[in-house]
């Protein structure tokens, strides 16, 4: 069995700093990473920033700055973040490093030698926000203005030389592909809108812009900078040393297991993405997971929204470990999820401070009165405590397949229903009025903290006795 498991998140444009829809996927993709090391898999992790193309260039000449030292600013809060999220990522790579062009342009060459690039002109409008070419059936006109339907962002006509890639030969490729690899685009109702995208039929695409210089440059025509997502998502190679196809990074773990992203970028990564890769005789990815939107209110949490929660402030207020709780649990994974502060704070005092806090707070000082903390033998119990104890165990391989199938939801549910059948348990025992063998129930009781601890906290955060002590905070 291949114990090898490479996560990554999207590399973040760096044209403003991250916020809380950023803090989520890197979290998620934190969580799903630990989980595979407590599984005893060799985790790769990686996450980065994306920092060539019009966007960047326009958001560094606002400040009056070259691009590169706009990059260099705003990457290190992209950066800084990953450490104050405790995130356990391997690397984090910047597609301004000379490493990641030297993968790029030798991805070019291959798909130029091949002929699956052609030089033509483009004419059509183009999303500088979402980095995006689009048809004349995907825009819209409100207020005068013309916007793309999916995302609302303003596009401009453009028309200049461009490259092309021959991505119309890919369309029954892919459709084959994504009908012999089932779970490649998962949730389920994400692979379907793929598919009828796909099925509507694939024009080429342009690859290369020639009206601005910050980008790769094309290796065979210097006036022409390679398209932002072809150079951005070989980020998932060019980290792994690619095209170095013997180096033991790239050999260990492409193609990776999951790509996390979220639902607005997940066209470049199951349709542009394999058709890039397979053009160039590359095993695609083995599964893409594009989650839903943080919404404040209704409407999606962005930069150019403004209405973003600092994931840092909320840090500083609530601690780390509560975050993660809260986004893995409240926000139905998949789907989008409004948050708040309020929300937040319910969640703490339900969840962590009433439930799963107040029963190690209960426990802990019981076995510490009655045994001076020391636990009991097991050989104590009667039949219904060991089903008790074997909860976990009995759970565990199903509690393994949701997490492979990203099933959070069903994952988070099991953990929380615990928790209430733990304290129920307590309650219901009331050990100390004596009415039943407190041994046993202490036993049970620091068993359920224990697997608890191993299951899911260490897969949440890495030190369990924060969380302890910061649920412990929030009582005094
Ligand atoms: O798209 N809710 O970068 P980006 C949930 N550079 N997740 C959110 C979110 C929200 N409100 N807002 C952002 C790019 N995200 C490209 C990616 S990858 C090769 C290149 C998360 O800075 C979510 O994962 O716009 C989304 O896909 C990503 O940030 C977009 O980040």
């Amino acid at each position: 069995m291949n114990k090898n498991f490479y996560i990554t998140t999207p590399i973040y444009y760096p044209s403003a700093k991250p916020h809380m829809g950023h803090a989520y996927s890197s979290i998620i993709a934190d969580l799903f990473a630990r989980f595979k090391k407590i599984q005893g898999f060799n985790v790769y992790f990686l996450t980065g920033t994306d920092e060539h193309g019009q966007k960047i260039q326009r958001s560094a000449e606002k400040k009056g700055m070259d691009p590169l030292s706009f990059c260099d600013e705003i990457s290190k809060t992209f950066k800084d973040l990953s450490k104050i999220l405790n995130l356990s990522n391997n690397d984090f790579i910047r597609t301004t490093e000379k490493r990641h062009e030297k993968s790029v342009q030798h991805l070019w060459n291959i798909l130029e030698n091949k002929k699956e690039i052609y030089l033509s002109k483009y004419s059509g409008w183009y999303s500088v926000s979402d980095e995006a070419f689009y048809s004349d059936d995907e825009i819209e006109e409100i207020d005068n203005k013309k916007i793309a339907k999916n995302s609302g962002s303003a596009v401009e006509w453009v028309e200049e030389e461009s490259y092309f890639f021959k991505l119309s030969n890919w369309q029954d490729k892919l459709l084959k592909f994504y009908s012999e690899n089932e779970s490649f685009i998962l949730p389920a109702a994400r692979k379907n809108e793929v598919i009828s995208f796909v099925k509507g039929g694939l024009k080429d695409l342009s690859v290369s812009r020639k009206s601005f210089s910050w980008g790769i440059k094309v290796p065979s025509n210097n006036e022409h900078v390679i398209y932002v997502w072809l150079d951005a998502l070989t980020n998932y190679i060019s980290a792994l040393n690619y095209p170095n196809e013997k180096d033991k990074l790239y050999n260990d773990f492409w193609p990776a297991s999951l790509h996390l992203i979220g639902k607005d970028i997940l066209r470049f990564h199951a349709v542009y993405w394999p058709a890039f890769l397979l053009a160039a005789d590359i095993a695609p990815p083995k599964r893409i997971y594009g989650h839903g939107w943080i919404l404040a209110g209704d409407e999606k949490m962005s930069k150019s929204k403004g209405n973003i929660l600092d994931p840092i402030e909320i840090i500083d207020k609530y601690g780390l470990d509560s975050l993660r709780y809260y986004l893995a649990k409240e926000v139905s994974f998949g789907n989008d999820g409004s948050i708040s502060q309020e929300k937040l704070e319910s969640c703490i005092n339900s969840d962590l401070a009433n439930n799963y806090g107040n029963y190690c707070q209960r426990v802990i000082s019981f076995s510490e009165k009655n045994f001076n903390l020391l636990i009991p033998k097991k050989d104590i119990f009667s039949k219904e405590d060991l089903d008790l104890l074997d909860r976990f165990k009995i759970n565990f391989d199903i509690l393994i397949n949701n997490m492979d199938n990203q099933n959070l939801n069903s994952y988070m549910n099991f953990i929380v229903e615990s928790l209430f059948s733990a304290n129920k348990y307590f309650n219901d025992q009331a050990p100390w009025n004596k009415k039943s063998d407190i041994k046993k129930v202490k036993y049970y009781c620091l068993c359920f903290i224990r697997s608890n601890k191993k299951n899911f906290y260490y897969a949440v955060s890495d030190n369990t006795f924060v969380i302890i002590k910061s649920i412990k905070n929030f009582w005094d």
